[in-house]
């Protein structure tokens, strides 16, 4: 059904979303906060696989601090077996709160079912999960990964609205069954249909690595002829083919032009050094609205069931101005 929605029917539907859901509470009745005022809240972190993830654990152990949030940080290293477990060991030691990044869509009713029993509030952070009943979490906060996805599309679009040859574009996509991969995946699709000339000619997944993405290139570059462009789902990958694209003795950024995801420090450099040549930002400073969506469930208060992270793009002169002052 994703695919299928326009960005106007997405937007009514999460409007129509939040009225019949921004009712959103704690799972049971005696979750008021916790008795010695202290929150305990247990986080199951994807892993450490880029440096957008880097920034996001950062963000949100900081804030954990800052807000007086007694944290238990697991790292699954990319495996949902792993979260399920860390969820599961949160649910024993009886935690007020528990937040996850989920690193693929599907396989979570399951453990959700035994927080509600244990009467434990969940909250999505960072990626969404398909499930049959969304009231197993009281919110979703997160980036709009199509949008993102459509941001990349359109200005490629436009870059070639006046081209009269075939662009031949190669996608190394995210972690396989995760949201951003889908996602980014979906919402590119879809801008570039409207320029008949853009076509994705292979795609693979380099797992949001940078070694991934080196891997993925290097099997492009000698399987594809004539590639202009590469559509990376994240910087640390892209950071990965252009060391490929230079092995394989091609520019960067000028034979063929690269567009990546994020926007973290390393690839902004790049941009800034014309090895990119577009990024769509997603911001993974989550840590201070995570912690005020949290206080504020296990404290019976009302939020709303999604919450969506503001993000902006860069070509080379957005990122000249905006690097000092960046914080990842
Ligand atoms: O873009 C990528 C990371 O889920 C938004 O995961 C996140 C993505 C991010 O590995 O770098």
């Amino acid at each position: 059904m994703r695919a299928n929605l326009t960005t106007a029917a997405r937007a009514a539907a999460a409007v129509l979303l939040l009225v019949l859901t921004g009712c959103g509470t704690a799972a049971d009745a005696d979750a008021v906060g916790p008795p010695d005022g202290r929150l305990t809240m247990g986080f199951s972190q994807v892993g450490s696989e880029s440096g957008w993830r880097t920034a996001n654990t950062k963000s949100i152990q900081e804030s954990a601090a800052a807000a007086g949030v007694e944290l238990l940080f697991s790292d699954a290293q990319q495996s949902r077996d792993r979260q399920i477990e860390a969820i599961r060991s949160f649910i024993a030691q009886r935690v007020d709160v528990i937040a996850f990044s989920p690193v693929v869509e599907t396989g979570w009713d399951p453990v959700l079912l035994e927080a509600r029993q244990a009467g434990i509030p969940v909250i999505l952070t960072d990626r969404a999960i398909q499930t049959s009943d969304s009231s197993l979490y009281q919110s979703f906060l997160g980036s709009d990964f199509i949008e993102e996805g459509n941001k990349a599309g359109t200005w490629l679009s436009d870059l070639y609205n006046t081209a009269e040859e075939p662009v031949s574009i190669v996608e190394i996509r995210g972690t396989e069954d995760s949201a951003p991969a889908i996602e980014r995946k979906l919402g590119f699709g879809a801008a570039i249909a409207q320029n008949p000339n853009l076509k994705i000619v292979a795609s693979a997944s380099g797992d949001f690595t940078r070694a991934g993405g080196k891997a993925v290139m290097r099997d492009f570059l000698a399987s594809t002829p004539d590639i202009d462009v590469l559509y990376a789902h994240n910087d640390d990958m892209g950071l990965g083919a252009i060391e490929a694209i230079e092995e394989a003795g091609e520019v960067p950024g000028e034979d063929i032009k690269i567009i990546t995801v994020d926007a973290v420090r390393e690839g902004m450099e790049a941009l800034i050094d014309g090895k990119i040549n577009y990024i769509v930002e997603c911001n993974p400073l989550l840590g201070p609205q995570l912690m005020e969506l949290a206080r504020k469930i296990v404290a019976g208060e009302r939020v709303l069931q999604r919450v969506v992270t503001e993000e902006t793009v860069f070509e080379r002169s957005g990122a000249l101005a905006a690097l000092p002052g960046r914080r990842y």
